[in-house]
């Protein structure tokens, strides 16, 4: 898989090149390309936000710029040209909101470009170029319900989770299906390892007992308590009321 993101803080990528996605790199799974927008502005300014039409507080980022970075990464003519699946991720906090099953969606392309807006975002014009005109797999995301000095946090988040799902990137492939989130509805239950006890804690007795049957039955129940616990919106089929919501 190709990663190209497009951002005016190219720096703030630096630990994508770290641990997991890192070693991805390493054994040729992923690679990872950080651009500088500001290369593709055209005036001595290096300019990439103008004024909000319609008024309004803050800066917007102007599509001129956006449009040939995107152009010269998606559609690269000769020896670069790629066949296969790409999309355009713009991470953004009026996005939809980003999880487990957008990560395994987005796993299968083989090329994704993040566009990072800082400021009030980027002008809507250019996700809808790519999406209305160019046919390209448009996904404007949110990392959930706060909102970010932009997207940069966001993209280093949603490629990890994109990232460690591909083949060859986790060394147990059984990480993957037992972990939170990916059975729906279900948060993983607590684990635990060496020593036995701990400042005066136990490691739960049947854990130790070998029985595996009574293990499978017990972390099913610990699931299920922590998920009402911790995300009671999850539990019972989610039609409880969101973690915050104030009731009356
Ligand atoms: Cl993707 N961007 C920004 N700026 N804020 C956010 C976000 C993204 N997700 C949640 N908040």
């Amino acid at each position: 898989m190709l990663i190209d993101v497009v951002t005016i803080f190219p720096e703030y990528l630096a630990p994508a090149r770290l641990s997991l996605l890192g070693k991805a790199a390493d054994a040729g799974i992923v690679r990872l390309r950080v651009h500088d927008l500001r290369d593709w502005t055209s005036d001595r300014h290096r300019t990439v936000d103008d004024t909000p039409y319609g008024g309004g507080a803050g800066m917007v980022m102007r599509p001129e710029p956006w449009g040939r970075a995107l152009d010269d990464l998606l559609a690269p003519a000769g020896p670069e040209a790629r066949p296969g699946t790409a999309a355009l991720v713009i991470p953004t906090a009026s996005g939809e909101l980003f999880a487990q099953d957008t990560a395994a969606r987005l796993a299968q392309a083989d090329h994704l470009v993040f566009a990072c807006g800082r400021y009030e975002g980027i002008d809507a014009r250019v996700a809808a170029h790519y999406r209305d005109r160019v046919g390209l797999a448009v996904a404007e995301l949110s990392i959930g319900d706060y909102v970010l000095a932009g997207g940069e946090a966001a993209a280093l988040v949603i490629i990890e989770a994109i990232t460690r799902l591909l083949p060859g990137v986790l060394g147990n492939a059984e990480s993957l299906a037992e972990e939170s989130h990916v059975k729906p509805g279900l948060l993983e239950y607590p684990v635990y390892t060496k020593p036995p006890s701990w400042r005066g804690l136990d490691v739960p007795e049947v854990l130790t007992s070998g029985h595996h049957g009574r293990i499978a039955e017990w972390r099913r129940a610990q699931a299920a308590e922590r998920t009402r616990r911790m995300r009671p919106d999850l539990a019972g089929g989610g039609f409880a009321a969101p973690p915050g919501t104030v009731e009356g």
